[in-house]
C-alpha cells in the first residue's frame, strides 16, 4: 500500500515538472512595436482572426543562424510554428502598414518579457517589387541585414530601442523582418513589421 502511493507522487511530480518547464519556455521572450509587427497588430486587436498569437505576441521562436539556417521559406514570421501559421499567411495583401521614409534614420523598438542574453539583432528587408500577396521567402529578402546591433551577450533593458538608417531606394510595399538572436540557447526570435514607402 505505501509503496504504491510514494510510486503515484512520484509519476504526479514528474508530470508538474514538465508542465511547469513548458510553459516557463513558452511564455516569456519578446517582439517588436516599431515599426509594429504582424503579432503585435494581432494582440492589440487591431487585426482579428489570428489564431493563439493574440495572447502571446512574444512568443515566436524557432531556430537561429537566419538565413543559412533558421525557419524554413513561407514560414518565417511564424518562425516555423504551426500554431502561428496565422503570421505567415499574406492576408491578401492587406497586413496594416506603417509609413517609412526610404534612407532615413528610425528608432526600432522591441519589448521583452524576458530579457534574454543577446547576441545581435539583425534587421531584414525585402527587394523592390516585393508581392505582399505572397508568404514570405529569403529569395524575396535583400540578402544582406540593412542593420546589425552587436548585443556582446548582454541583457536588454524590459524595452529596447535602437536606431537605424532605412535603405535608400525602397518604394511601394515592403516586410521588415526582426530577428533577435540568443547568446545561451539554440533560438532567435522572428518578428515581421509590414510597411510602405
Ligand atoms: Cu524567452
Amino acid at each position: 500500500m505505501r509503496k504504491k502511493s510514494a510510486g503515484a507522487a512520484v509519476v504526479a511530480l514528474g508530470v508538474a515538472g514538465v508542465t511547469l518547464l513548458g510553459t516557463g519556455t513558452a511564455g516569456s521572450h519578446g517582439y517588436t512595436d516599431s515599426p509594429i509587427s504582424r503579432q503585435k497588430l494581432c494582440a492589440n486587436g487591431t487585426v482579428t482572426n489570428c489564431g493563439s498569437i493574440q495572447w502571446e505576441p512574444q512568443s515566436v521562436e524557432g531556430p537561429k543562424g537566419f538565413p543559412a539556417a533558421g525557419p524554413a521559406d513561407g514560414k518565417i514570421c511564424s518562425a516555423g510554428l504551426s500554431q502561428f501559421a496565422q503570421l505567415d499567411d499574406p492576408r491578401g495583401g492587406a497586413w496594416p502598414t506603417t509609413q517609412l521614409t526610404a534612407g532615413q534614420s528610425y528608432s526600432f523598438r522591441w519589448q521583452f518579457t524576458a530579457r534574454h542574453r543577446t547576441t545581435d539583432f539583425k534587421y531584414y528587408i525585402t527587394k523592390n517589387g516585393w508581392d505582399p500577396s505572397q508568404k514570405l521567402t529569403r529569395a524575396a529578402l535583400d540578402p544582406q541585414p540593412f542593420l546589425t546591433v552587436p548585443y556582446n551577450n548582454q541583457q536588454p533593458p524590459a524595452t529596447l530601442s535602437h536606431s537605424g538608417t532605412i535603405p535608400a531606394g525602397k518604394t511601394g510595399r515592403h516586410l521588415i523582418l526582426a530577428v533577435w538572436t540568443i547568446a545561451d540557447t539554440a533560438n532567435a526570435f522572428y518578428a515581421c513589421s509590414d510597411v510602405k514607402f
